[in-house]
């Protein structure tokens, strides 16, 4: 015993001696008070324990607290949760807690550009500052609060991939990235573009079986890991929105996928290959991962990933959960967020998402009978012998911003993703509670509104912008406001609304059924024939899955026109409650943070209102009945809102 101590005391050193040089003056720690985690605790590092590796006991013994782990990142991970523990109450009484994660890699994906642009990014540029002075406090602090939460990957760069991102350079100011953060248990992943053999090597072609193309992938992994020994891998978007791929070759995604996986191979390294692929020619955008990826299952190397966004089409305010997470067994499978609000309005709504991805996780497939949530396959308990490693994966929010990511309750959805990522089985409503008492103040008088605030602030934003199942009527390209009218000649028609709502006077909504596109059908019974008929299908996903005439009978008794009115109306009058909730939380929070949420509250009640009347007015030309008496009017006419065109681009 004696001699582990001894050996907790020096790596307890060690740790805190790598989290003391940063100054704590400059941008704010958030959820965290300073950026140590200051517990008073023995910490013993013990490489011989029977624990995940970046797992943890906290536990009282007579000679007094210790946390032990079998590695100095297990063990910071302690102290960090210990320090939570303290501040939230929780620490009191004999503790006897063990901890490994959920997730073995719990991963942000920046969508970064070189020229610090960040794609559906709402709170600046990119904190890499690329092209200028490496900024260390900045990726301290980052690497900090990452840590204080579980998450332990970080892809720098966008997905929509440069080939120059694998330039000597770039890879060189990368590995200081690395550097600054692997104290704290961060790895650095690359988006990679897959024709980067020819547009940066020079070759001929890209083609992933041809032997010269093979061999330059090898020898820039082994240039990588050179520079970043603990480099995590690669993520890939192929043959997907003009992006190339292996297909330009004739080739499979197992082709392109399993060529780069064999080149990271002999480092540990893994390939995450999005399954975000859809054509304009497909009748069925929805389907499409589907119809590309299950034939694939089995063909996959051990080190290769599948990233799959939560739904089947983009990050809608609400989606059912992918089909895919049903249809694969032999192959590792990772859910993908956003935690960028890019169809949720930007940083200026209040919407706390770690509701919408315990949705999803919690969704079951019925891949291998009941109890095949999407949390089971992805965390590989449904089919162990598929999943080598387990990794999920969220959009990150954050930028250059003075508060991180645009608005202050945006932050709760990154620390929300990693703690869900870390412990898939605390409840969101957990999770908003620890964020609230260690952000703004423990006074249940505060906390027991403002929770309630954030836990229904997710349903509110779907009443007022996509109720009942409707989904991606946003305004072109910049996607910030309703557009369900917009039209615009040569576009792709999977990017106009029309294509997803057509709305016609007999009613509204995409036909998926068995007598339409079919996409049911990829679901697991009993799923597929719940949403296939009208009766048994969830009405919160109602237009989803089905055309649904605007006389039609809603649970409630209401008529589908009216119901729709009704949520649109909804959405409005919460957004307002909280107004009040928040004007009432003014004595527990600082002026500058309070004025900020309530600056922000204002523009999103009225852009609720925006939406509701927009939408209720667009479809009552369809459905040919006025908006019950019994809700607002619409304020504006339809005309004028219809000239609302906000010159946005998706890069901030
Ligand atoms: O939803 C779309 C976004 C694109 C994004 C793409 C993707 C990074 O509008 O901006 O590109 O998804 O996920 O690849």
């Amino acid at each position: 015993m004696n001699k582990i101590i001894s050996m907790a005391i020096a790596s307890a050193i060690a740790i805190s001696s790598c989290t003391s040089a940063v100054k704590t003056d400059e941008k704010p720690l958030l959820w965290l008070s300073s950026g140590e985690p200051a517990v008073e605790a023995e910490v013993i590092v013990d490489t011989t324990l029977d624990l995940h590796p970046d797992g943890f006991i906290i536990r009282d013994t007579p000679e007094g607290r210790c946390i032990m782990a079998k590695t100095e990142t297990g063990a910071l991970y302690g102290m960090y949760a210990l320090d939570r523990m303290e501040r939230t109450g929780q620490a009191e009484g004999e503790l006897d807690i063990l901890e490994e994660p959920s997730y073995d890699r719990r991963i942000l994906n920046h969508w970064d550009n070189l020229d610090n642009t960040v794609e559906r990014g709402y709170a600046g540029h990119s904190i890499w500052h690329w092209g200028e002075e490496v900024p260390v406090e900045l990726i301290t602090r980052y690497a900090r609060l990452n840590a204080s939460i579980g998450i332990n990957g970080s892809v720098l760069n966008n997905v929509n991939a440069t080939p120059e991102m694998l330039r000597r350079d770039y890879l060189e100011r990368t590995a200081k990235i690395a550097d600054i953060m692997r104290p704290y248990g961060i790895h650095v992943y690359l988006a990679v573009n897959f024709s980067s053999p020819a547009a940066l090597g020079g070759l001929e072609t890209s083609d992933p079986l041809d032997p010269q193309v093979r061999q330059w992938w090898a020898d820039k992994a082994a240039e990588i890991y050179s520079l970043i020994p603990d480099f995590g891998g690669f993520l890939v978007k192929a043959n997907s929105e003009g992006l190339p791929g292996p297909q330009d070759f004739g080739r499979t995604h197992a082709d392109g996928a399993n060529m780069l996986a064999d080149v990271l191979k002999p480092y540990d390294g893994i390939v995450m290959w999005r399954a975000f692929v859809y054509s304009p020619q497909s009748p069925d955008r929805a389907s499409q991962a589907c119809d590309e990826f299950a034939s694939l299952d089995g063909q996959f190397r051990d080190n290769v990933l599948i990233q799959i966004k939560n739904g089947p089409v983009d990050f809608q305010p609400r989606e059912p959960f992918s089909p895919l997470f049903g249809r694969m067994s032999k192959t590792a499978m990772m859910v993908e967020f956003q935690i960028t609000q890019e169809y949720l309005g930007f940083s200026n709504h209040l919407v706390y998402l770690p509701t919408l991805f315990k949705e999803c996780l919690d969704s079951d497939t019925y891949s291998n009978g009941e109890g095949s949530t999407v949390e089971a396959i992805t965390t590989g308990r449904t089919y162990p012998e598929a999943y080598k490693t387990t990794a999920v994966a969220g959009v990150a929010n954050i930028g250059r911003d003075a508060n991180w990511c645009g608005h202050e309750f945006a932050q709760s959805s990154w620390y929300g993703f990693g703690r869900m990522a870390w412990d898939t089985s605390l409840t969101s409503e957990e999770i908003a509670r620890e964020w609230l008492q260690q952000t703004f103040s423990t006074d249940e008088e505060f906390v027991k509104p403002v929770l309630d605030m954030m836990l229904t602030s997710r349903e509110a934003v779907v009443d007022y912008m996509m109720p009942l199942g409707l989904h991606h009527i946003f305004a072109w390209d910049h996607h910030y406001g309703p557009e369900p009218w917009c039209e615009i000649e040569g576009a792709r028609p999977d990017w106009l609304p029309k294509y997803y709502h057509k709305a016609d006077e007999n009613g509204v909504g995409f036909d998926r059924t068995r007598r339409g596109s079919g996409n049911v059908n990829q679901y697991n019974e009993p799923l597929a024939s719940t949403y296939d008929n009208i009766a048994t299908c969830p009405e919160n996903l109602l237009l989803w899955f089905h055309h649904v005439p605007w006389t039609y009978e809603m649970s409630n008794g209401r008529t589908l026109w009216e119901e729709m009115c009704h949520r649109y109306d909804a959405g409005v009058q919460k957004v307002r409650e909280y107004q009040s909730i928040w004007n009432a939380a003014k004595p527990y929070v600082d002026a500058e943070r309070w004025e900020a949420v309530r600056a922000k509250l204002e523009i999103q009640e009225s852009d609720a209102r925006w939406w509701r009347d927009a939408c209720v007015q667009y479809f009552g030309e369809f459905s040919g009945m006025p908006v019950p008496k019994e809700i607002e009017q619409p304020e504006r006419p339809l005309d004028q809102l219809k000239k609302i065109k906000l010159d946005l681009k998706h890069h901030n």
